[in-house]
């Protein structure tokens, strides 16, 4: 039995399998595909100056011919995305619950290749969509590949796989104008929700800020479905998979998200790529949630459902292992383009439950591939080869690139010696766990999916009050956009079985009242209104409150301030010494800082030496940086006084809830905003507002010690009146 080299295998084993197809063209000569040398590529062979082009040119023919099949179908969901590759390290404390290979060993390297995305929109999408994040990992193991492919978020809209392809025509662009793109604001998305009561506790998370995350890096990530840990003597434990950022999870406000949209639509693409190009290797930990099969029916919901999760507070999340995002793509299309997941590619030691939306997925993800990568020998294509030996009796097709020897290619057979033979279970052979089913075909629901607002008020319950006004605020943009009264109607209905105040609240925003027994929902849907109606299923919850479901309340999030953009407001003459006191703390503590000067550039210092200028004022946006600094010099400050873009970039860093510190005459340029009262009101501190003149000893400590709670949001409430 062939044994997996497992001692020492270097983290960059997948890149030396991708180094094999890697073509550079540095002093190389221009050849056709068909290596001939080309003399002249800016010409096309003509007969004559001035006459037509011949047909023989088969340099032109080649050429053109290549460019007019230059585009596959992009994904059908997730098509906006961008990736990395990396490596995964197991604690080996899970080896104890599955015999799969990777997680044994820590002194195992696993490569992977990570997509994040978002769902609704096209490939040229904006980042920053309210949507969900898809969160999809490749693990190259030693045993063959595990495909992880989660999202940013614990559950889902549905419960089954047969209204998938209903709720992802319903969010996608309306089918007659195709409008809008990539959202969720609009008429057929609230019409499918409005009548799939089972999307609300989902619809909770979707219209809370992990919809909008500040960076991928900075992002939970969760395998959504139960899956199934089995162990050497194949006794099966539930998991539930989730990834843990080391940066904490975070996210912009809504009105930056929109301000991002137009100022920069790769802002998480970028973040991503220069995150790793300056060596801050984005990290996450590896976590599970493990419960024993004698548990399966102890909890107030089903774990075969994917619309509910399981509270942190009921089953502990084990860290198990680490990841890290060390190296970008050397081809978008190559790789992130052509990378293929699949949530049925998994490895002896885990396997699935009966989730009917899993199971649905698992035969979707293959169908899918087979059209947008042209046919069945996806897999061959280098980001998706595995690592792992392969042999197989599959043969031929569409670009097929192995050349397989041999007269045998079926199983058994004698005259290739029986080869390739079947694994034993002890060889690492997989075997599906034995799962009794003994039962009745049928088409329906299980009782026990039936509670579709436990979880919702789960969630809403476990924010805090801002959390909870953007989820308001969230509901009443979304709604607003919806034309038809119905809708919106049957929308705040289901809010009402949700919370009470929720429903109150969106219904004010939208001049609309929130429907009682005595004035009931309006269906708008005729004869069939009273088969849809929905009666709730009580049930005793037994967590009332979750602290790990809220961004601001979460444990896991510490108060680093690594990798955060800091914007410092400059021009002509400003102080030299005030850039580098700030700079130096913040940069020690692993934050970058961006000089934002008013040319494109470089500016003259007090002292007259130059200071080179990252940023032109007129290119960027205060929603493009985590706080922003002025520092000292009076022809500076003067200087960006008559700049409109530096007051409008101090009043934007203030109305979301930014760190704004000011150095001696800097202070002067804060008195031309819109916040200038809270200056004379010496509220300053708590609002995040950092001037040496309040914090004269530790100026420096005090901007950075706030700038870690990543946002003032006491600041909201004012900024709202
Ligand atoms: Fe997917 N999903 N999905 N999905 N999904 C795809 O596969 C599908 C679901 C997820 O970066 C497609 O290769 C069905 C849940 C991610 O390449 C497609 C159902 C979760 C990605 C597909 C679901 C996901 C996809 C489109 C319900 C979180 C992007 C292109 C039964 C656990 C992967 C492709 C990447 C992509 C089908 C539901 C995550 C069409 C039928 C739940 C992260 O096969």
């Amino acid at each position: 039995m062939r044994q997996p080299d497992k001692k020492n295998i270097p983290e960059n084993l997948k890149q030396n399998d991708l180094e094999k197809n890697k073509s550079d063209g540095t002093d190389q000569f221009l050849t056709t595909d068909q290596g001939v040398k080309i003399n002249d590529d800016n010409n096309s062979l003509k007969a004559g100056e001035r006459g037509p082009s011949l047909l023989e040119d088969f340099i032109l023919r080649e050429k053109i011919t290549h460019f007019d099949h230059e585009r596959i179908p992009e994904r059908i969901v997730h098509a906006r995305g961008s990736a990395a590759h990396g490596y995964f390290e197991a604690y080996s404390n899970a080896a104890k619950y599955t015999k799969t290979g990777f997680l044994q060993d820590s002194n195992v390297k696993t490569p992977v290749f990570v997509r994040f995305s978002t769902v609704a929109g096209f490939r040229g999408s904006t980042d920053l969509a309210r949507d969900v994040r898809g969160f999809a990992v490749k693990f190259y193991t030693q045993e063959g590949i595990f495909d992880l492919v989660g999202n940013n978020i614990p559950i889902f809209f549905i419960q089954d796989a047969s209204k998938f392809p209903d709720l992802v025509h319903a969010v996608k662009p309306e089918p007659h104008n195709e409008m809008p793109q990539a959202a969720s604001a609009h008429d057929t998305f609230w019409d499918f929700i409005s009548l799939m009561p089972e999307s609300m506790h989902m619809i909770m998370w979707t219209m809370s800020d992990r919809a909008i995350p500040r960076s991928y890096r900075m992002m939970e990530g969760f395998g959504v479905h139960t899956f199934r840990f089995i162990d050497k003597s194949n006794k099966s434990t539930f998991v539930k998979f989730h990834w843990k950022p080391k940066l904490g999870t975070h996210a912009v406000v809504w009105d930056e998200a929109i301000k991002i949209s137009g100022n920069d639509p790769d802002f998480h693409r970028r973040d991503l790529w220069e995150a790793i190009e300056s060596g801050n290797f984005p990290e996450w930990e590896l976590g599970v949630q493990l419960i024993p099969e004698a548990d399966e029916h102890k909890f107030d919901f089903d774990l075969l459902d994917p619309t509910k999760l399981v509270p942190e507070e009921l089953v502990p999340v084990t860290l198990i292992g680490k990841m890290v995002l060390n190296r970008n793509p050397d081809n978008f299309f190559a790789e992130t383009e052509q990378v293929a997941f699949h949530p049925g590619h998994v490895l002896p030691g885990i396997d699935f439950t009966n989730d009917p939306l899993l199971q649905g997925r698992l035969f979707s993800y293959t169908d899918t591939q087979l059209s947008r990568l042209g046919g069945s020998n996806f897999h061959e294509i280098p980001i998706n080869r595995t690592l792992a030996p392969m042999h197989n009796n599959q043969r031929d097709g569409h670009m097929r690139q192995e050349i397989n020897t041999g007269r045998v290619s079926y199983f058994p057979n004698s005259l290739g010696g029986g080869c390739p033979y079947q694994a034993k279970i002890e060889e690492g052979g997989f075997a599906s766990f034995n799962e009794r089913v003994d039962a009745q075909k049928v088409r329906e629901r299980s009782k026990s999916f039936s509670d579709h607002f436990s979880q919702a008020k789960l969630f809403f319950d476990s924010q805090t009050e801002i959390e909870q006004n953007h989820i308001i605020n969230a509901l009443r943009f979304e709604l607003g956009k919806v034309e038809t009264p119905a809708i919106r109607e049957r929308m705040v209905g289901l809010l009402s079985l949700v919370d009470m105040k929720l429903a109150q609240e969106v219904a004010n925003g939208l001049g609309i009242l929130v429907p009682t027994p005595e004035k009931p929902i309006n269906h708008g849907i005729g004869a069939d209104a009273d088969k849809n109606k929905h009666e709730p299923d009580k049930v005793q919850v037994k967590t009332l409150i979750s602290d790990a479901l809220s961004m601001i309340k979460n444990k896991n999030n510490s108060n680093t301030i690594q990798t955060r953009n800091i914007a410092f407001l400059c021009s002509d003459g400003v102080d030299a010494i005030s850039i580098n006191a700030m700079k130096k703390v913040l940069e020690a503590k692993g934050a970058t800082v961006k000089i934002i000067g008013t040319n494109a550039t470089a500016i003259k210092s007090s002292t007259n030496t130059e200071i080179k200028v990252d940023h032109s004022l007129l290119t960027v946006s205060s929603v493009l940086f985590d706080a922003v600094f002025v520092p000292s010099g009076k022809k500076s400050v003067n200087a960006l006084q008559q700049q409109e873009k530096a007051i409008e970039f101090l009043n934007d860093a203030y109305k979301h809830c930014k760190v704004i510190g000011a150095d001696k005459e800097g202070i002067e340029l804060l008195n031309a905003t819109n916040f200038s009262f809270k200056l004379s009101n010496k509220m300053i501190f708590e609002d995040g507002i950092i001037t040496s003149d309040a914090f004269s000893d530790n100026f420096e400590q005090t901007f950075i010690d706030i700038l870690g709670k990543h946002r003032i949001w006491s600041r909201e409430k004012h900024v709202a009146k």
